[in-house]
C-alpha cells in the first residue's frame, strides 16, 4: 500500500485543522489560539503521532538491523512534519492562530543519545533507509540522561544531566521484555519504540531498550553516580567515564545489554515469521556500528549452539554471513580492546565462545597481529568483526585506503574481498529542507523540486553560476541566516556579533586531532595583529561548539582557553570592533541546525589521516559555506567535487603524517623556536592577560602539551593555516568570486546525501 492510496491518512491530512482543534479541546479545553507554545507542542505531537500511526510500516523479506550504541536523532517535530509532507499546511494553521513553529519547537527537549558524528550518522541512515523504502530498524539504548549537558562556569566546562524523557514524547511503550544474563545476575529489559518517518514514504522503527529498575535518584552532583549498581544505573547515561575500571565495566555491561536484547529481538522476529535460522542471512543483515556492538557475534553463535542445536561450525558460518562491520576511526586509543578478565566478570557465558573464535584464528594464522586475544590477554573487538563478519567498510575513500594500506593491512592481505568503502552522507531533509527553508525554497524555484528525491539534481544549479539574480538570492539568504543566528547568540550566549562580519565556525567534539587548539592559536595571532595596529578589512566572528569527554583533561583545557580568549577579546575595546569569539554552550543537533546555515567559513582542520570522514563538512557545504580544511576524511572528496578554486586546502598530507609517526621525528619545539608568529601565539597562553582571567594550572598544562608533545602536530601546520585563512578572508571581499564559490559548493553537495550512501550499502552489503 503506497502512501498516496492510504485513505485514512489522506482524510486526516484533509481535516488537519479540525483534528488539531479537537485535540487541543480534549487535552486542554482550549482552542489552538488559546494554547501556550508548550501546549501547542503537545497538540502537534499528538496529531503527528496519529498521522504516523496510519502510515505504511515497512516489512520486507529481508531486513537491515542497524545496531548502534548511539542514535543522535535530534528534535523530531519539524523533521516529521516535513517527511509527512504536512509542514506547510501546519505552518499555515499555526500562523492563522498567531503561533510560530520556531517558538513551539523550542519546547521540544532534544534527546542526546549520541556523542557526535557516529551517532548522528546512524540517525541520518535511519532517515534514508526509510525514505528509500527499505525494511530496517535501528537497535539502541534508551539512556535516561543521554550525553551530559554542558554548562560553563568560571570559563570551565561542567557536566550536568540532560533530562529529556517526558510523559508525552515520541517514545512508544511496548510490552516486549527480555531477560539479560550477566553471569549469575539477571536483569529484565523493556523495549521502547520510536517511529522513523521517511520522506514521502513509510515508517520504520528505532528500538530503544531500557531497564525498568533504573533509579534516577542514583545521580548525585552533576553526572556522578554509583557505577557498581548495574541493575539501577545501566541506562542512565551514554558513555560513562571510562577512565577507571568501574566505568569500563559499566560500558561492557551496556554493550552486552544492547546485543543480548538485539539478538533476542531478531531471533523472535525470525520465529514469528517462521524463517529457517539456518538461512538467517537471507532474512537479516546486521550492521555493527563501530566495535561497540561486536559482542552480537559471539552472542548469536552462543544462542544458536546452546538453544537451537547448531553445531559450532554451522553457527559460526551462519552468523558470519549475517554480520557486517563499519569502522569509524583509526585512532588506536579509540579501538576497543577489553581485558579478558573484564569480560569474564561481566559476560562469563561469552568467554568460551570468544576463546573458540580466537583458537580458530590462531590455528590458521601465525601472525600475532591478527589474533583476537593478544599475549596480554586483551580482546581486540574489531578483530572479531573482521574475521567473523562478511564485510568491513571505512567511511570515506581516504579512510578506507588507510585501513587497507596501513592500520588493517594484515587483515586486508587475508580478506581483500571483505574491504569496501562507503563514504558517509547526511540527510538533506534535516540539513537543508528543515534547517534552511529559505535556501530549499529558492532551489525549488530555480532548479525544481527534483533534488529533494534525487540529490544529484543539485548539479543543475551550476547552470546558474553566472546568473546575478540567483547569486544574489543565495547571498541574501546567507545574510538573513546570519542575522537570525546573531539574534539567537545574543539571547542565548549574551554575545553581540555583527552579521556583516565573516562567520567562521568550528563545531564538533573536542579532540586534539580535530585541532581546535590550532584555531585558537590563529585567533591569538589575529588579536595580537590587531593590537599592533593591523586591522582586518572586515570584522571576524569565530564561533565554536564542542563538548569534551569529562575525563579528557587536555580537551577541557582547550575549552578553557577558548573561553578565556572569548572573555579577553570580546571585552577589549581596541579589538572587539574587529573580532569576536563565541564558544556556544551545550552544542547539540538543534544548535547545529542554527549555526550551519549561517556559516561562511567551515573549519575542517583535523591532522591529515585522523578524521575518518567528518560529516559537518558536508552539512556546511550544502548550506553554502566554503571549506577551510586539510586533505583528510571526506574533505578529500569534497575537494574533488568542487575543484581547487572552491575550497581552501592546507597542511601536510596524510602520507607525510604517517611517515612522521613511523620515524618518530616530529619535534614541536623546533617549530616553536623557528617561528616568531608561532612563539608569540603559544607564549600568549600563559601570558599575563590570559592568566588574569584563566587558570594557570589548565593553561600551563595545555602549553606544555603543545611544546613537549603535540601528538597531533598542531605546530607543523600552523603557519600554513594562518596564511590560508588570511587568504580566505581576503577572498571574501571579492563578492563575485565568493558568491560563485557558495553556489558551486551547494551544487556539488549532492553526492553527500545519505540516500546515496544507503543505496551503496544496500548494493554492496545488505542486498535487501
Ligand atoms: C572515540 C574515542 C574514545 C576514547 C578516546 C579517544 C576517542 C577518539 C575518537 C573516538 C571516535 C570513535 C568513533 C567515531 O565517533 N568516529 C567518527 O565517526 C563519524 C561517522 O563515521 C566520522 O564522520 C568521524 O570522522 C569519526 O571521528
Amino acid at each position: 500500500m503506497s502512501k498516496h492510496t492510504n485513505m485514512q491518512r489522506d482524510i486526516l491530512v484533509l481535516n488537519l485543522e479540525e483534528q488539531i482543534e479537537q485535540i487541543a479541546q480534549e487535552k486542554y479545553g482550549k482552542s489552538l489560539k488559546e494554547c501556550t507554545d508548550a501546549e501547542a507542542y503537545y497538540v502537534l505531537l499528538t496529531v503527528v503521532t496519529r498521522l504516523i500511526d496510519v502510515s505504511e510500516v515497512y516489512n520486507g523479506e529481508k531486513k537491515i538491523y542497524y545496531i548502534s550504541m548511539e542514535f543522535l536523532i535530534g528534535k523530531l517535530l519539524s523533521n516529521n512534519l516535513i517527511n509527512l509532507r504536512v509542514y506547510d499546511k501546519v505552518q499555515e494553521i499555526l500562523k492563522k492562530n498567531g503561533k510560530e513553529l520556531s517558538k513551539i519547537e523550542e519546547v521540544e527537549p532534544e534527546p542526546s543519545l549520541g556523542n557526535g558524528g557516529l551517532g548522528r550518522l546512524a540517525a541520518c541512515f535511519l532517515d534514508s533507509i526509510t525514505t528509500l523504502g527499505y525494511a530496517g530498524e535501528g537497535i539502541g539504548l534508551n539512556y535516561h540522561y543521554g550525553l551530559f549537558k554542558q554548562v560553563f562556569k568560571d570559563n570551565l566546562q561542567n557536566a550536568e544531566k540532560n533530562d529529556w524523557i517526558e510523559d508525552q514524547s515520541w517514545l512508544e511503550d511496548t510490552d516486549v521484555k527480555f531477560d539479560v544474563n550477566f553471569g549469575k545476575k539477571t536483569v529484565t529489559s523493556k523495549l521502547y519504540n520510536m517511529n522513523i518517518v521517511g520522506y514521502d514514504s513509510g515508517v520504520n522503527k528505532l528500538r530503544l531498550f531500557d531497564l525498568d529498575t533504573v533509579d534516577e535518584s542514583l545521580v548525585k552532583k552533576g553526572i556522578d553516580f554509583d557505577k557498581k549498581k548495574v541493575d539501577k544505573n545501566l541506562t542512565l547515561f551514554l558513555y560513562p567515564d571510562d577512565s577507571d575500571e568501574a566505568g569500563n565495566l559499566l560500558r561492557i555491561y551496556q554493550e552486552y545489554f544492547l546485543v543480548s536484547n538485539a539478538a533476542q529481538l531478531i531471533l523472535k522476529e525470525q520465529k514469528e515469521r517462521q524463517y529457517d535460522l539456518r538461512k538467517l542471512y537471507d532474512h537479516a543483515v546486521i550492521q555493527i556500528n563501530d566495535t561497540h556492538p561486536t559482542m552480537i557475534i559471539p552472542e548469536l553463535i552462543r544462542i544458536l549452539v546452546e538453544d537451537k542445536a547448531f553445531q559450532m561450525d554451522e553457527a559460526i558460518e551462519v552468523v558470519s554471513k549475517t554480520c557486517a562491520y563499519t569502522n569509524h576511526t583509526i585512532l588506536a586509543e579509540a579501538l576497543e580492546t577489553w581485558p579478558l578478565k573484564y569480560l569474564e566478570k561481566v559476560v562469563p557465558q561469552l568467554v568460551p565462545y570468544i576463546k573458540e573464535l580466537d583458537k580458530r584464528v590462531k590455528a590458521k594464522y601465525k601472525n600475532p597481529a591478527v589474533h583476537i586475544i593478544d599475549k596480554d590477554k586483551k580482546v581486540h573487538m574489531a578483530f572479531i568483526d573482521i574475521h567473523y563478519g562478511f564485510s568491513i567498510n571505512g567511511v570515506a575513500a581516504i579512510h578506507t585506503d588507510i585501513l587497507k594500506d596501513t592500520e588493517l593491512n594484515d587483515f586486508y592481505k587475508i580478506y581483500p574481498e571483505k574491504f569496501n568503502n562507503k563514504t558517509n552522507g547526511i540527510t538533506f531533509r534535516r540539513w537543508l529542507l528543515s534547517c534552511n527553508h529559505e535556501l530549499s525554497d529558492m532551489l525549488s524555484d530555480t532548479i525544481g523540486d527534483g533534488y529533494k528525491k534525487d540529490a544529484m539534481k543539485l548539479e543543475k544549479l551550476l547552470e546558474y553560476k553566472d546568473d546575478e539574480d540567483v547569486l544574489n538570492r543565495i547571498e541574501g539568504i546567507k545574510k538573513h541566516k546570519k542575522e537570525v543566528l546573531a539574534d539567537y547568540l545574543k539571547e542565548k550566549e549574551g554575545v553581540e556579533v555583527d552579521p556583516e562580519s565573516i562567520f567562521d565556525i568550528q563545531v564538533k567534539r573536542l579532540h586534539e586531532y580535530k585541532r581546535q587548539q590550532m584555531n585558537a592559536l590563529y585567533i591569538i595571532h589575529k588579536y595580537l595583529e590587531i593590537k599592533g595596529g593591523k586591522k582586518p578589512t572586515r570584522p571576524l566572528t569565530f564561533i565554536f561548539g564542542a563538548k569534551a569527554a569529562p575525563a579528557y583533561v587536555i580537551a577541557k583545557d582547550i575549552i578553557h582557553l577558548l573561553l578565556v580568549l572569548q572573555e579577553i577579546i570580546n571585552n577589549d575595546p581596541d579589538v572587539n570592533k574587529y573580532m569576536k569569539v563565541v564558544m556556544v554552550e551545550n552544542y547539540n543537533v538543534s544548535y547545529a541546525e542554527k549555526l550551519i546555515p549561517a556559516c561562511d567559513v567551515s573549519e575542517q582542520i583535523s591532522l591529515a589521516s585522523k578524521e575518518a570522514s567528518g560529516t559537518s563538512n558536508m552539512k556546511f557545504m550544502l548550506n553554502g559555506a566554503v571549506t577551510l580544511g586539510t586533505d583528510d576524511g571526506a574533505n578529500v572528496e569534497i575537494h574533488n567535487f568542487v575543484g581547487d578554486d572552491n575550497i581552501y586546502i592546507f597542511g601536510i598530507k596524510s602520507d607525510e603524517v604517517i611517515n612522521h609517526y613511523k620515524k618518530a621525528d616530529y619535534v614541536s619545539k623546533d617549530y616553536y623556536k623557528k617561528s616568531k608568529v608561532i612563539k608569540e601565539a603559544v607564549d600568549f597562553i600563559t601570558g599575563p592577560q590570559a592568566l588574569k582571567v584563566g587558570h594557570k594550572e589548565n593553561l600551563k598544562r595545555l602549553q606544555d602539551e603543545l611544546l613537549n608533545k603535540d601528538w597531533f602536530m598542531t605546530l607543523i601546520d600552523l603557519e600554513d593555516y594562518i596564511k590560508t585563512k588570511d587568504q580566505i578572508f581576503a577572498d571574501y571581499e571579492n563578492r563575485d568570486k565568493w558568491k560563485r564559490m557558495m553556489l558551486t559548493n551547494i551544487a556539488e553537495a549532492g553526492f553527500f546525501s545519505s540516500d546515496r550512501t544507503i543505496k551503496e550499502y544496500n548494493r554492496d552489503i545488505w542486498k535487501l
